[in-house]
């Protein structure tokens, strides 16, 4: 075994500490391959200090370094930096990225990055057989769908155009234990003890992938893959048993919207007698009588859905697929049930007049949404169908520059695809979000403090 394995969480720049979900999925994959691995998780280390831990873990031999990168907040700037410090201690060591942005640019990330290799897609069979055939001498591992590298200026490999982890069944992928999550690697008392300090639940992944095709989003994988509900609880029994929090959020997109897997998740729980609370994100089409009376009765505190917009022709144009006249009935529905709602809308499109900003003001006073939600700039993002428009009309014109100077995304205008005057449409952006943002509540150990001010 001639090369280490590292796998390296760099920290965002971002108001919030979360825990890397891919790093506990890719640390649970390498144990199941037998791999040995070391994980540097440097968001828990004094900002300060970070350099000198990084420097002190990476060892002077060769060894190969696997990070994660999310577009914005500045994180691309911060991988290649901790990069360029590990060839700095030896040339020689193997750099690959993983992850949303990577996925959605491998080329243009592999021209100009500090990386030899990039992984396309999902990582739970690819690193390990990545790793084991450079183990193997072989530095151009072709066979393996989704590593990509640069060979004398040309890049090689092939992008995997359907979910590859997972057995079909149905329409959909079962994902299997390789796609659980070990969190022996982090420190999880600082995980937490911020979670406890702020309120706030523990992210958890139900399913991956989304049936929808809004141009505004990236897909990582094609096609819906789930965990068994007996997968799901055992994670949540571990955090529930090891950590004594029973707040979860189910931070994929469909959890509640695949009603199969949901009905058997209630069965299941009420069998094993498990008590926690949970929000959970879906289309809003997708709520009825029936998940709204299973979830109040089994601890469904908030649906986080998207409205995105309150006027339909601009629905009609982002193929959102929803009839804004039936959202208003949804929204009733989860009221009647006394289930909470978090609710998301964006403004920016390019047609989008003030008299839109105005209706949005008026539907979310009308539908008790204050203080309930979540409101984004139109921002493209690398890989989606937005971005690639703006890179023909010219509104991009150098895609590394841009993606290095993705600042605070969603949150930060970036493009104004409107007629509107940027102070018009930043006026209305600051005005709704003041309506609608929900409060949130910022730690009060130095330990977190320091992070996050050193931030923003
Ligand atoms: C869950 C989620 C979140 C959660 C993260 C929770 C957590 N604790 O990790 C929350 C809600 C916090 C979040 C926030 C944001 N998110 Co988000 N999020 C997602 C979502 C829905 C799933 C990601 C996930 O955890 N998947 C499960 C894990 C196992 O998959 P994974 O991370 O992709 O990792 C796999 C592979 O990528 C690969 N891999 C990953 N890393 C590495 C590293 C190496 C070395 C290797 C070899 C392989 C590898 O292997 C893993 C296992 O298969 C995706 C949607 C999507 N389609 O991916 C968006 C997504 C990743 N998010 C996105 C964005 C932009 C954000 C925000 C920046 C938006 C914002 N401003 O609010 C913020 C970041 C804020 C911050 N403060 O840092 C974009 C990224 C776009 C891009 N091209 O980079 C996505 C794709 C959404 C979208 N469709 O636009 N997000």
């Amino acid at each position: 075994m001639p090369y280490d394995v590292f796998i390296v969480n760099v920290s965002r720049k971002s108001v919030q500490v979360q825990l890397p979900i891919w790093l506990t999925v890719l640390a649970n994959t390498l144990r199941l391959h037998n791999i040995d691995f070391d994980a540097i998780d440097l968001v828990p280390v004094d900002t300060a200090d970070r350099e000198r831990v990084f420097r002190e873990r990476i060892p002077s031999k060769p060894a190969i370094i696997g990070f994660n990168i999310m577009a914005g907040n500045d994180q691309i700037n911060q991988v290649e930096k901790f990069a360029g410090i590990a060839l700095d201690i030896n040339p020689e060591h193997i750099i690959i990225y993983g992850g949303a942005l990577p996925s959605s640019m491998p080329e243009l990330l592999l021209n100009n990055c500090k990386c030899a290799y990039i992984l396309v897609g999902e990582g739970e069979k690819a690193f390990p057989a990545f790793i084991r055939s450079i183990w193997a001498g072989n530095f151009r591992p072709d066979n393996i769908p989704g590593i990509f590298y640069r060979l004398n200026g040309s890049i090689f490999g092939i992008k995997p155009d359907k979910m590859i982890v997972g057995a079909r069944v149905n329409n959909m992928y079962q994902l299997t234990a390789l796609s659980a999550s070990n969190y022996e690697s982090l420190d999880m008392e600082f995980y937490i003890k911020y979670l406890k300090e702020t309120n706030q639940s523990f992210d958890i992944m139900g399913s991956r992938g989304c049936k929808g095709n809004c141009s505004f989003c990236h897909k990582l994988v094609q096609g819906i893959g789930v965990k068994s509900p007996d997968m799901i609880l055992d994670e949540m029994a571990g955090i529930i048993n090891n950590h004594d929090l029973d707040r979860f959020y189910f931070v994929d997109e469909n959890f509640l919207e695949i009603k199969a897997l949901y009905k058997d998740f209630i069965v299941k729980k009420q069998r094993l007698g498990m008590n926690f609370t949970y929000r959970g994100q879906c289309r809003i089409d997708a709520i009825d009588e029936e998940i709204c009376s299973l979830g109040r009765d089994n601890g469904l505190a908030v649906v986080a859905t998207g409205i995105e917009s309150v006027n339909q022709e601009t629905l009609n144009r982002v193929s959102k697929g929803i009839r804004i006249r039936d959202v208003e009935g949804k929204l009733a529905l989860l009221r009647k049930y006394g289930i909470g709602v978090s609710a998301n809308f964006i403004v920016g499109f390019p047609w989008d007049t003030e008299k839109d900003y105005i209706d949005m003001i008026d539907f979310i006073k009308r539908n008790g949404l204050e203080k309930k939600g979540k409101l984004s700039y139109l921002t493209p993002s690398p890989g989606t169908r937005l971005w690639r428009e703006c890179v023909n009309n010219g509104q991009i014109k150098d895609e590394w520059e841009f993606i290095k100077s993705l600042g605070n995304l969603f949150f930060e205008r970036t493009i104004n695809f409107t007629k509107l005057p940027d102070e018009v449409l930043d006026h209305y952006f600051n005005e709704i979000t003041a309506l609608i943002q929900r409060p949130v509540t910022y730690p009060k150990s130095d330990t977190y403090l320091e992070k996050l001010s050193s931030l923003y």
